[in-house]
């Protein structure tokens, strides 16, 4: 049979109808991106990994997801291909996004497209980046806290696990554990932000569109005062990093927004913020497309494994040296919004 690259559609559970770039192998097609380096998404038909300490003495498997007339998905959980739309189509932002933003090819910077896996596990309340199978895997939720985690945001941070893994590789505990999970964060947000979806508008909350009520908040995460979630910092601490990684991620994530947007009350397609400082300053926001290139360098030129909270100020100052100047109204942002999250 004859294989080509074919456009379709795909009608998401969070994202309303997509663009699909599939394959065409025959008179059928398959949910895989020739123009993307071959991304695919395959069903884990309710199976999971055995895996410990890093190593998979057996693998749930990704059954391509085929179909007869290139039109995927039907918007509803009734049909296995909806959530393998949305995990598809948030490859595509995600690779786009750091293709067309920052010139990296891939996750890896190589080219490769990596795959995803759907409907994993019996009601698996998570998502995550596997560096070793170079794979995402998705859960179904329980559909009380979490539905599907197959929402842009979802896919962007934990696509970025795979970037960071790459480049600073930032240890995934103390502080540099916290900047791992606020990289992931914050260039998961500049995906959601980039692929301009009316459907999942760009905001900074984190799974937004993954809680149910049973979760009892709006969002698993808040940038503009990551404290809304009960459990992380806002601001820095000598403490700081003896907490979950999701959490310590705060300041960073909170830095992230104050240097974006700003502090103060604010409304942004209809979420409203409002972002405190530590030192009572007011702090004057720069824009989001700044601040991804700026934390990208950051992390892909100045981080590293042992980077911690006072290294990734150092690590963004340089890199807004770079891109804007020293003494550059950007660079004078940066080193703001850092002290206003108390990283002096
Ligand atoms: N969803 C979690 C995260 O990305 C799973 C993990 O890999 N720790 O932080
Ligand atoms: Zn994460
Ligand atoms: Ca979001």
């Amino acid at each position: 049979d004859s294989i080509e690259t074919a456009t379709g559609d795909g009608t998401s559970l969070y994202g309303g109808t997509v663009p699909l770039e599939t394959t065409q192998s025959g008179s059928s097609y398959q949910l895989k991106d020739p123009t993307r380096g071959n991304t695919y998404t395959g069903d884990a038909e309710g199976k999971t990994d055995l895996c410990f300490f890093g190593i998979c003495f057996s693998r749930a498997p990704a059954t391509l997801f085929t179909d007869a007339d290139n039109h995927w998905g039907s918007g509803t959980t009734a049909d296995r291909a909806t959530a393998a739309v949305d995990a598809q189509y948030g490859t595509n932002e995600t690779w786009d996004y750091y293709k067309n933003v920052h010139g990296r090819n891939g996750i890896a910077g190589d080219g490769k497209g990596s795959y995803n896996r759907v409907h994993y596990g019996n009601k698996y309340n998570n998502a995550f980046w596997d560096d070793s199978c170079f794979c995402m895997t998705y859960g179904d939720g329980d559909g009380t806290t979490f539905g599907p985690l197959v929402a842009l945001d979802v896919a962007g941070h934990e696509m970025s696990h795979g970037v960071t893994s790459k480049t600073a590789a930032l240890t995934y505990s103390g502080e540099s554990g916290g900047l791992n999970e606020a990289t992931s964060d914050i260039l998961g947000t500049m995906v959601e932000w980039y692929a301009n979806n009316s459907s999942d508008t760009g905001d900074y909350l984190i799974g937004e569109k993954i809680v149910k009520p049973g979760f009892g908040k709006a969002a698993l995460r808040f940038m503009d005062k990551p404290s809304k979630d009960g459990s992380s910092a806002d601001y820095w601490s000598s403490s700081v990093g003896n907490l979950d990684v999701h959490y310590s991620s705060g300041v960073a994530n909170h830095f992230a927004y104050l240097l974006a947007e700003g502090s103060g009350a604010k409304t942004i397609n209809g979420v409203s913020y409002d972002s405190p400082t530590s030192n009572g300053s007011t702090v004057t926001g720069i824009g989001r497309d700044k601040v991804g290139k700026i934390w990208y360098r950051a992390l892909t030129v100045y981080m590293t494994s042992s980077t911690n909270y006072k290294g990734a100020r150092t690590a963004t100052l340089n890199a807004a040296k770079d891109l804007y100047g020293a003494g550059s109204a950007e660079y004078n942002a940066v080193a703001a919004a850092w002290s206003a999250v108390n990283v002096s």
